[in-house]
Formats: structure tokens, sequence, C-alpha cells
């Protein structure tokens, strides 16, 4: 397994040590003081790449602190790993899988090859299939049993098989004819899909049922209603074929559901749930939007990969990005990291985000099971920024915990709508300025001076006027939030993950994490129904909200 040779531990390396050294005389420094000191201040702490700005100069730190943490990135061998990464290497060493998402958006022609065969025949394949299913559908050429064309999609999904699709789909709106209405369930709560099934009419609509393994329980629970309420009206099994297509690395499983096997697209277990995007699992995107616009995300994707693999480290988006990640989180000993899009196309870029580098990253074995005597994933969690203002902003600028943020903006809307666009931006860069300048009790005597305040009462709220700023932030500036730029928005945030994970010594590619809980719930799953009785080796809480569930249940 690829992973099994010996390696240091990341504490041990010189550069390491010289960051922990180099962070305790920092953190007596305000970051609004380093702009004053160094004019060139902007032009070394950012990036600009075709499609991107990357500006981290709003960061608490210098020169010397990213030669050290280059430094981390070399010593850590994040080069090698790379290489291996994209040469199809295992990885993802726990599941003994090659990571090869990147390969799904591979836009040159070399071969790609993963345990000695060349993939890319089987990726093309998979996406001609996806283009003329999403042509028939689209054009009105695929007809329902009744002969009637297809006008609803209902993507069922959940995890990795849902949050690319939804938060692609939803963010690029603007670029859909709207000739399919998209309708997504993931949760195995029954409100959803019911709401969804109630607007729909069973001769109109077409299914996706993505599971990349076809075993997850709301997914298949999803699935199943589905096809009952279709069933109800069609009354044909025959009809299935008209109505239900799937993605799935599990054909097996898939048939023996019953969906017809020309309509089941593949997926590889090279590809992780969360990076799945790029797969026939974006059918949905390529079905709302049309297949060139699909095309375009995976173009953004690549050139950022190209990106990420050609460019020196110290011009490497990706790398600079889980670097100044790893300096706040592990040297600076911030806990959270949020994300704050500023841009209602990025509605979801959070969410989906938070799943991709919280399931990678959430780890706190290295490599060889030995447990982490450092930090690995911080908390990631966001919202749309403008919204976050009213909100949760009063703690970023104020609380006791110092937290970085990402804000992401675009220089253009997708939608125009007169003087609000400037108005969204004003505020974006407005932020990130108070988050880093804050405002000291001497401005805030001032101001209130000048408001006429009198001086008492100045004194009594002059403290909680104050911001003490020096809140770190990183700004990304897109032209426009559009399938390309996303694409490469998004993997540009998928190396960053990988970065930091080679960094932290952790497998980023599996996810061990998520299936306890599932296995108990299997085991409590019976003890629900009236007739069977509580396990009663659970502990006391457990037993007692199993039993007060089942006695309120039958009142
Ligand atoms: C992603 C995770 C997880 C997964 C879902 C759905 O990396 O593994 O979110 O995508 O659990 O799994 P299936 O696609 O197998 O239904």
């Amino acid at each position: 397994m690829a992973n099994a040779q010996s390696f240091t531990c990341p504490t041990d390396l010189p550069s390491w040590k010289a960051l922990a050294a180099h962070a305790q005389q920092l953190k007596t420094r305000h970051i609004k003081d380093l702009f004053v000191a160094d004019d060139a201040r902007f032009t070394k702490f950012s990036l600009e790449l075709p499609g991107l700005l990357l500006d981290y100069s709003k960061n608490l730190l210098t020169d010397e602190t990213k030669s050290a943490l280059l430094a981390l990135a070399k010593e850590s061998d994040v080069e090698g790993w790379r290489a291996k990464m994209f040469a199809g290497e295992h990885i993802n060493a726990t599941e003994d899988r090659a990571v090869m998402h990147v390969a799904l958006r591979d836009k040159s022609a070399n071969p790609i090859m993963i345990d000695g065969l060349d993939v890319r025949p089987a990726i093309n394949a998979e996406l001609e299939r996806m283009r003329k299913l999403t042509h028939k559908v689209r054009s009105g050429e695929w007809l329902g049993y009744t002969g009637k064309t297809i006008t609803d999609v209902v993507s069922i999904g959940i995890g990795g098989s849902n949050l690319g699709p939804l938060m692609v789909t939803e963010g690029l709106n603007a670029y859909s004819d709207k000739r399919l209405k998209m309708h997504y369930v993931s949760n195995v709560d029954g409100v959803q899909i019911a709401e969804v099934l109630a607007e729909l009419n069973p001769e109109t609509v077409l299914f996706v049922i993505s599971s990349k393994t076809f075993t997850t329980q709301e997914t298949m629970t999803n699935a199943k209603t589905a096809e009952q309420w279709f069933m109800v009206v069609a009354k044909s099994h025959a009809a299935i074929a008209k109505h239900f297509v799937a993605v799935s690395t599990n054909r097996k499983l898939v048939t023996a559901f019953g969906i017809a096997e020309e309509n089941i697209f593949d997926m590889w277990d090279w590809v992780g749930g969360r990076f799945s995007l790029w797969s026939a699992i974006g059918l949905p995107i390529a079905l709302s939007l049309g297949y060139e616009v699909f095309d375009e995300l995976l173009q953004g994707a690549y050139e950022m990969d190209q990106h990420f693999l050609n460019a020196p480290l110290d011009k490497n988006a990706p790398v600079m990005m889980a670097l100044v990640g790893i300096w706040n989180s592990n040297f600076l000993g911030y806990p959270a990291q949020a994300l704050l899009p500023y841009d209602q196309c990025l509605n979801r870029f959070p969410a989906y985000m938070q799943q991709a580098e919280m399931e990678s990253n959430g780890k706190s074995v290295n490599w060889a099971g030995e447990k982490l005597s450092y930090r690995s994933a911080p908390l990631i969690w966001g919202e749309v920024g403008i919204n976050g203002q009213h909100a949760f902003y009063q703690m970023l600028h104020q609380g006791t915990d110092i937290i970085p943020a990402d804000f992401i903006g675009s220089v253009e809307s997708n939608i125009n709508v007169p003087s609000h666009h400037d108005i969204l931006m004003a505020n974006f860069f407005a932020q990130s300025q108070a988050l880093m300048q804050g405002i000291d009790a001497d401005q805030v005597r001032r101001e209130l001076t000048t408001k006429g305040m009198p001086a008492a009462r100045i004194e009594e709220i002059v403290e909680h006027k104050v911001h003490r700023g020096n809140r770190p932030t990183n700004t990304l500036l897109l032209p426009r939030v559009d399938a390309k730029t996303l694409g490469s928005l998004i993997a540009l945030y998928e190396h960053k993950i990988f970065v930091q994970g080679i960094i932290w010594r952790i497998h980023s590619f599996d996810q061990w994490g998520v299936e306890l809980g599932k296995v108990l719930a299997a085991g409590i799953q019976p003890e629900l129904a009236p007739e069977n009785a509580v396990n009663p080796k659970h502990d006391a809480s457990t037993r007692h909200l199993i039993e007060f569930y089942k006695k309120a249940k039958q009142l």
C-alpha cells in the first residue's frame, strides 16, 4: 500500500519547528502593520491565474513565513505525492485504491493508466453516453411510456452522490434553458420525496438514481418509494426503462433493482463519492444545463489540474491556500475556517466544500495509525456572506475565537440587475478590510465625539465598539461564476485538501468515520417496531430515548 512506507512526522521536520518558533514572534504583530511596513505586500502574497485572483495578503504572515511554509511543502514531498496521485498509484491506502478524479476531466489525449489499464476509453465512452442521453431527453426525442416528453428530472442520491450536482445546477441556473425542471431528493425523511412527487406526473418524469455502491439505505429507500409511486400509475415494469436511469459502480444491484442495462452509467472505485461530480454522477448537471456546459465544467477543472501539476509551489494556488490554512490552524491555533461566497450562485458551495474538506481531512491518526499530536481539518463552515453579515459576522468581528475566512466573489453577476452587484461587492471588499484592520478605542472615541456623544457615555461603550481586527482572510475573485470558473474553483479546493492531507500525513480519501453510526442505526431500526424490545445493553440515554419515542408514537 502506497502510504505504508516510513515517513517523518511533520512536527519533526525542520520547517515545522521553524514555523512553530516563528509563530510565537508573529503572534505579537498586527496584519495592518505588516501592510504599512511593506508596500509590495499585495504583489508578494497574491496570485493571478487565468480566471482567478487569489489574494492571501490579509493573513498574519511575512516573507519568512512564506519561505518556511514552502519548505514544509518540500520537506513533506508534496510534489512527489502529487505525482503519485496523477500516476494512479494507490494513495488511498486504507481502501487500497487509486485517487483519480483528475482522470475524469483530463482533456489531453494521453493514456490514463490505473492498475495497468488505460481508463481513457471507458471514461470517454461514459461521457459519450451521457452526451447522448442528455441530448435525447433535452431535445424531446426521449419519450415516456405514454409517448410524452420528459419535463422533470428527479435526482435521488445522498452525500457525494447529491451535493455536487445540486450545488452546480443551482449555481449555474442562469445558464439553464429551463427545459427540464430539476428536483433533488437526498433525505430519507419522507417529507422530502413526498413533496417532490406531489407535483410530478409519472408520464413525464425521469428519475436518476445515483449511488456509487447502490447499497446506501437512504437512496435505496427513496428509489423504492419513487418506483412504487411510478408503478401505481404506470402498472408496467417495461415502463421503468423509460423513466429510470442509474449511476453506479454496482451493475449487479442496479439490474436487480429493475433498471434496464442500457440505462446504467458506470463509475469506478477510483473516484471518491465527494469527488465524483465529474463522473456520470454529474448527469443531472448535464441534463439541466446541457452537455456542453458540463464539458466546460470539466475544462475548468482540467485547467486547474494543469496549474496544480505544473506551477512552482510558490505560485501554485492550491498549494499556497493549503499552506496558509495550515499556518492559521496549526501554528496560529485558529480552530475553524469559514467559506463566505458573495455570489448567490455559490449558495451551496460552503456545504459542498464542508463535506469535501471535513470528510477528507477530519482524521486523527496518521498513515501509520498513530494518534496525531496536531490538528487536522479545522471546522469548515459557511454561508453566503451577505446573509452572514446580518447573522454570525458579529462573532467573526468581535468573538473570542479568531476564524479565518475565504471571501469568494465575482466581477460580474450572472444576472445583471442594475446597481445590485456593486452594493454586494462593496460589502465584500469592506468586510475583509474590517476584519483585518479593526477599529481601536481612540478611533471609536473620535467618531463618537464627532457625533456629539457626551464623554462619559463614550467611556461606557467604547470597549464594546472596539474591533481588534487582525482576523485573517483570503480573497478569491472570479470573472463570473460560469461552468469553467466553477470547475476551476472546485478543483482548486480539491487540491488544497490533497496538499493539506499530505502535510498532515493522513488518509484523505477514506471515510471510516461515517461507518459506526450506520452500523448502530441498522441495529436500532428493528427495535423501533412495536413488537420488538429495546436492547437492554444500550446506554441509559439511548435506551430511554428509544423507549420515549416508541411510547409517544403509540399514544
Ligand atoms: C463521499 C462519501 C459519501 C457518499 C454517500 C453516498 O465521499 O463516501 O458522502 O458519497 O454516502 O454513497 P453512495 O454513492 O454509495 O450511495
